[in-house]
């Protein structure tokens, strides 16, 4: 639903995420970014006040296009917060300029962190090996592309992901790479498990006790990983930490539409069959061998510290509060 005065742009943006035209935890948060700093850009009225106002409604109107990833949440609160908590503006001008230079920093900021998950990720791969990896995750496809590109032989076993079948899209950028890649249904994964040296897969959000919010599917393939003593790496960026989990609120999983799962004739035909289209689903921290991330390979259960580190105890507060209390 579109919001009073919000620019043509931005409702694409949400759009676009909604739709998933745009897609992936990392792309959809600088996606964010950018509709908060095209939104402030636009804006041409003189009161702060108003403006604040119009920054939060956008901010709103942004984070519920897609609710499971973390990332979303965090980069606009990461934008506007400044607005809101510390009061730096005394003008429009000056508020509008905090957005455009946060916007900017935060965008820069998630390409940095994902060439130095390449680079740190590819550490972890070895000339020869085989990887599997779920969905189509940027961070996943940047560590095998760069051990890739180091000269590793590395070979990638790719699940289709049923039902958007984002599975392709991951084995056509590496294919078109170089890299040798098999694509597998979702449910071969048990039997091809003793072929498989490695699973990484992205992370959509990662909880203050270090469980992982990943595309459905993700955690049935770390129990086969932990059955056959595969390793299993999750690749993030350290703003998909949750910082609400913290404070106890539980991860959203996004229920998408029957009609991805069967086409919508069979639906009509069928008017009794109920389908469910979970999203995304949780792997316990206990299933994960560690967590890559811009900052260092870490074990998934360092993410409280991870999260402590980023936000502080008192900061953390104000992301969860700050926002909706100070408008
Ligand atoms: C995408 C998905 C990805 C993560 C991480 O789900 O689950 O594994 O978002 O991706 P969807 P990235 O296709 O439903 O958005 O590493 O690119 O942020």
């Amino acid at each position: 639903m579109a919001v009073d005065g919000i620019p043509k742009e931005v409702e694409r943006i949400a759009s676009d995420i909604r739709d998933m035209r745009v897609r992936g935890a990392g792309r959809i948060a600088r996606a964010g970014a950018l509709a908060l700093r095209i939104s402030a850009e636009k804006y041409s009225g003189d009161s702060l006040e108003d403006f604040k106002r119009y920054m939060k409604s956008v901010a709103d109107y942004i984070v519920r296009t897609r609710p499971t990833a973390v990332s979303l949440p965090n980069a606009v609160s990461y934008v506007i917060s400044p607005l809101f908590r510390l009061n730096v503006a005394q003008s429009v001008e000056e508020a509008k300029k905090v957005v455009v230079e946060r916007a900017n920093s935060f965008i820069a900021y998630s390409e940095r962190a994902v060439e130095a998950i390449a680079e740190i990720g590819s550490r972890l791969l070895h000339d020869g090996e085989v990887v599997l990896t779920h969905c189509n995750s940027q961070a996943v496809v940047s560590i095998i592309s760069e051990a890739f590109r180091q000269g590793k032989r590395v070979k990638v076993i790719a699940t289709e992901t049923r039902p958007l079948f984002q599975g392709y899209i991951t084995a056509k950028m590496l294919a078109d790479k170089g890299v040798e890649v098999t694509i597998i249904p979702d449910s071969a994964v048990r039997s091809i498990i003793k072929d498989v040296d490695k699973v990484i897969v992205g992370a959509d959000t990662v909880t203050a006790n270090g469980a992982v919010v990943n595309k459905i599917g993700t955690s049935l393939i770390a129990l086969i990983a932990r059955e056959r003593g595969a390793d299993f790496y999750v690749a993030t960026e350290t703003y998909k930490f949750s910082p609400y989990t913290v404070w106890g609120e539980p991860v959203v999983i996004e229920e998408r539409s029957p009609a991805e799962v069967l086409p919508g004739t069979l639906l009509a035909e069928n008017p009794r069959l109920k389908v469910l289209n979970p999203s995304f689903d949780v792997t316990p921290s206990s299933l994960v061998t560690a967590i890559i991330t811009e900052i260092g390979v870490i074990p998934p259960q360092a993410s409280f510290l991870v999260l402590e580190e980023m936000y502080s105890r008192e900061a953390v507060h104000d992301t969860v509060r700050g926002v909706e209390e100070d408008v």
